[in-house]
């Protein structure tokens, strides 16, 4: 059966398993120290976020999206077979899988990711959109230094937080992620382009922000993942393995972000919102809150304040 998924703001599959006590809920929470380090270098990486089933079904979904004749191809948000603008290497890249495939869909409820955000966004999390990456084996093309905040100017304040989950071993030789640790602290930079040219960025670094840029690779085994904050510069060189190098990430902000464009969709094929109204409805659900965590008095409620209902989509005016 095929439909917009959009129109589920809940788990639609049996895919993941969603906590029911506070108990289970707090085997997901960071570390303050975590927390410190993403706050101190601008990422954090290492946590396991999907077992070797949960990754098997998910690579079995993107086999069938990466298909620009799928049924329900038109409800990505951007597609592109291939966006790298080196003839040679090969960059596909997709917006709004969540709407189309099942298990990309409850993703975005995975406890593990609504905790570790919640935390690192100091409050509750609406979803802004997910992202598909993929560079096939020998010539998978880079992804040119960038900050992510750059591309979201019609979203403000910035309050935004990318989670980049590996659907392979990601390593140097086949273009893991890269992070410049501390580059979140800088100010925001122009686009300078997504894929071709890896360097572009450096035109527009003085030469402090030269000096420092000292890319950290961010090696990961299939199923975890690595947060970044959205003005932390990040970019990955290509693939020249036999291998492939999948990947998703989650792009989420805290709750009350608004539309800073009135004339124009935040997303493409999304209605307009008006400029400062906060993002919500159909293709903005609110994912987690962890204000029930914070309740005291609410302690019978607390257990299952965060379960995903199966309830009908948020009211488009919340
Ligand atoms: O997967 C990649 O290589 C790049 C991902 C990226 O740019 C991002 O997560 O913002």
């Amino acid at each position: 059966m095929y439909e917009d998924l959009s129109n589920y703001h809940h788990p639609v599959s049996g895919l993941f398993t969603y906590p029911k006590t506070k108990a289970d809920w707090e085997r997901y929470r960071l570390s303050d120290e975590q927390i410190a380090f993403f706050h101190e270098q601008g990422y954090l990486s290492g946590l396991r976020m999907l077992d070797d089933e949960q990754v098997e079904a998910l690579r079995n979904e993107l086999s069938e999206l990466v298909d620009p004749k799928h049924p329900l191809n038109h409800l990505f948000y951007e597609f592109y077979t291939n966006e790298s603008t080196d003839p040679g290497t090969v960059l596909f890249h997709a917006l709004g899988a969540w709407r189309i495939a099942a298990g990309f869909h409850d993703l975005l409820w995975h406890p593990q990711f609504v905790m570790a955000a919640s935390q690192l966004l100091g409050g509750a999390v609406r979803f802004w959109h997910d992202q598909l990456f993929c560079k096939p084996p020998r010539h998978g093309g880079v992804v040119s230094w960038h900050q992510d905040y750059s591309y979201w100017r019609r979203t403000t304040p910035l309050a935004h937080l990318t989670c980049w989950i590996g659907l392979d071993e990601a390593r140097k030789d086949n273009g893991c992620m890269h992070y410049i640790p501390g580059s979140h602290l800088w100010p925001d930079l122009p686009i300078t382009g997504l894929t071709g040219n890896m360097d572009a960025i450096q035109t527009v670094l003085n030469d402090e922000q030269r000096a420092a840029f000292k890319p950290m690779a961010i090696e990961l085994k299939a199923g975890e993942c690595a947060f970044h904050h959205a003005r932390t510069i990040h970019g990955s060189y290509p693939n020249q393995t036999e291998r492939q190098r999948r990947a998703t990430v989650i792009n989420v902000f805290r709750d009350g972000v608004r539309s800073a464009v009135g004339h124009e969709p935040v997303l493409a094929g999304v209605p307009v919102i008006p400029k400062g109204q906060p993002l919500g409805g159909q293709f903005f659900p609110l994912l987690f809150d962890p204000a029930p965590f914070h309740r005291p008095r609410a302690r019978t409620r607390l257990s299952c304040a965060n379960t995903p209902a199966r309830t009908p989509i948020e009211s488009a005016g919340e």
